[in-house]
């Protein structure tokens, strides 16, 4: 195998180059990017595209877009699945059919699509910090930012990390208000050995071409309430009722064939693509071991996780290089490593400018300088 890291002389020997080159094996083999996306098996997925064009039925409720939303049902062991065109409209659809309005409370630690989805249902996201070793909205200070206007909680298992469930059901009751997860990260894992998909009024994944699972674009809300799932279906075919009758204001948020098929030759290979993101973990967390100031964010053992994400902290003081240049470095490369999530969704347009309520986040202002997500997935053999 080629060398892969070949640092630029200006740098010197780091922690980086010995993390790149681990025990004289590279980790990494040019280019990677994080997010590249686990493609199933490729002869299964054709043979469904061509299932598709015999069947000359693309789109609107087809048998793929049902099978799909019963697999990821199943899998995340809830009545109610409804696929979607993509996670951020699976986002608006949940807040709109779940009654969100005035202010919610939301992470800036995250992708900007949970507090867009918001905005642009008109809802003002109150940003909250994090805790800093889950990484998830800090329940202690959720009530503090209860106002009001306040009608609910989206919070975020960032990188496939479960929230603090239990503080949040207590708070989102004692406030009477709703509770919705962005489970974009975290499909296919537990808490206390519960699937995330169970937890809240409904919670909503992601399954972008950059998730382990993944419908080229895509996203599903998963739910027990069943007014809610009748509500949610409505709203994503345009309020239709029956041919020609429309009883309820709604948009198109529908999963087409093709990106279900996809889904479902995803899925197939589940386990697969679980076990080598497993093994890429450990890799890097083996190697990693013996490099000052880069830790490991690791996962419980005693819950299911997906892996998708490795993410690392970055101690400059302890590794004698930035963050900042050791994205840089790896980017000479052709190593597309991501400083996810920087700067955090407070600190970007509109929010920065039009947002009044943003308080002082000085858990998430710091993870967003110290955290560094490496890549990973099938792309990526540890030896
Ligand atoms: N909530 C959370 C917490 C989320 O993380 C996301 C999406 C959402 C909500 C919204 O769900 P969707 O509406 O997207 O279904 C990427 C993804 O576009 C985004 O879906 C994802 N989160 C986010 C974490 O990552 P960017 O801006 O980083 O995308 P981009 O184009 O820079 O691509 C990321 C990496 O993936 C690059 O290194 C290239 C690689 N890549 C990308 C694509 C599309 C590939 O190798 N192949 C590809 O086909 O947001």
């Amino acid at each position: 195998m080629a060398p892969l890291l070949r640092l630029k002389p200006t740098i010197e020997k780091t922690a980086l180059e010995e993390l790149a080159i681990c025990g004289g094996k590279p980790l990494f083999i040019d280019p990677l990017h994080v997010g590249a996306p686990n493609l199933g098996n490729q002869a299964h997925f054709m043979r469904r595209m061509a299932d598709i064009l015999n069947r000359n039925w693309l789109t609107n409720g087809g048998p793929f877009v049902t099978e799909f939303e019963s697999r990821i049902a199943h899998l995340t062991g809830v009545k109610h699945c409804i696929a979607t065109s993509n996670g951020t409209l699976a986002l608006e659809l949940a807040a709109r059919a779940l009654g969100l309005k005035g202010e919610v409370i939301v992470p800036s630690f995250t992708f900007v699509a949970t507090a867009h989805a918001l905005k642009w249902q008109e809802i003002s996201p109150v940003f909250c910090d994090i805790e800093a070793q889950r990484f998830t909205l800090d329940p202690k200070k959720v009530e503090a930012l209860i106002t009001p206007r306040t009608t609910g909680i989206l919070a975020v298992h960032l990188w496939g990390r479960s929230c603090d469930t239990e503080a949040l059901a207590d708070i989102a009751e004692k406030h009477g208000l709703k509770l919705l997860y962005d489970a974009s990260h975290a499909l296919g894992c537990t808490h206390n050995g519960v699937p995330i998909g169970q937890f809240g009024d409904a919670e909503v994944f992601s399954f972008h071409a950059t998730k382990f699972i993944n419908t080229f674009e895509g996203g599903a809300i998963v739910t027990n309430n069943d007014d809610l799932a009748i509500r949610l279906r409505l709203m994503k075919n345009f309020g239709f009722t029956g041919t020609d009758k429309v009883n309820y204001l709604g948009i198109n948020g529908k999963m087409s064939e093709p990106s279900a098929a996809m889904g479902i030759t995803s899925l197939e290979s589940i386990d697969k693509f679980i076990s080598i993101n497993q093994d890429n973990y450990h890799a890097y967390a083996k190697h990693s071991q013996r490099i000052k100031g880069l830790e490991i964010i690791p996962f419980l053992t005693d819950e299911n996780n997906n892996y998708q994400y490795i993410t690392f902290r970055v101690n400059e003081s302890a590794t004698g290089i930035s963050r900042d240049n050791i994205v840089r470095a790896l980017h000479s490369e052709n190593v597309l490593a991501r400083r996810y999530f920087h700067p955090g969704v407070h600190q970007m347009e509109p929010y920065q400018s039009e947002e009044p309520n943003i308080v002082h986040l000085p858990v998430t202002e710091a993870a967003t300088h110290e955290m560094i997500c490496l890549p990973t997935g099938s792309q990526i053999t540890p030896n």
